[in-house]
């Protein structure tokens, strides 16, 4: 046999299926500023306490590492937004929770990483509802400021579209809720799905 022959290509190296069972991607999408970092640390600790080993994919750290260099175009955009639930589908066939928070404004894109991800485990759309207009008086790393002034183009909300997702798993009112509320609902579904226990056995 030639080497050519002989030689094995990632690609066609046949792929494990085997996986841990109750590995679920809780899976953020929202405008910036709608509160989906802030309530990811506050869930991420919780579900830590009931068992699961956390692993956090924000969209800002993301893009300093594993999608440096990429923009905010649509092609860009659903790059990132593969990237991001082709990992969250590897560390969920671990066994782990993986908390991911990203805009992701397309409704296709997300639809795709819920697909990767439900091969090895469980997907949880939570969609962080907040109006431009709130979003905008928040504007707490002062974007929303600048993509007015025209500064940044296609900014998501402003001059770039949002996709509201039709049927989340879960919908958080990011505007009357409190952060803290709002944990505790998504921790009560993880509950109800049995995707963490109910009570810490220490
Ligand atoms: S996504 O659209 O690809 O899902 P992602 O969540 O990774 O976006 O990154 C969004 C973050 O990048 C925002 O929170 C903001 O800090 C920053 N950002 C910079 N430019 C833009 C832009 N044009 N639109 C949206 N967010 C932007």
């Amino acid at each position: 046999m030639s080497q050519e022959q002989t030689r094995i290509y990632a690609h066609e190296h046949p792929e494990s299926d085997r996986r841990r069972e109750g590995g679920f991607t809780l899976w953020f999408t929202g405008l910036s500023g709608s509160g989906k970092t802030t309530i990811a640390h506050i869930v991420g600790p919780e579900i830590e306490r009931r068992g699961p080993i956390v692993e956090y994919l924000d969209g800002d750290t993301v893009r300093t590492l594993l999608s440096k260099g990429l923009g905010f175009s649509k092609e860009d955009r659903d790059e990132n937004i593969e990237r991001i639930g082709w990992v969250a589908s590897r560390l969920t066939r671990h066994g782990a929770a993986i908390i991911a928070s990203a805009i992701s404004p397309y409704a296709e894109a997300r639809t795709r990483a819920r697909q990767i991800v439900e091969e090895f485990g469980t997907f949880i759309e939570v969609f962080m509802d907040v109006s431009v207009e709130e979003a905008t008086r928040r504007d707490t790393k002062r974007l929303y400021e600048k993509a007015l002034l025209g500064e940044i183009p296609n900014f998501t909300g402003v001059n770039d579209p949002y996709e509201r997702p039709e049927q989340p798993d879960l919908r958080i009112d990011s505007e009357n809720e409190t952060p803290e509320e709002s944990a505790r609902r998504i921790i009560a579904l993880l509950e109800e799905r049995n995707l963490i226990p109910a009570t810490v056995t220490v």
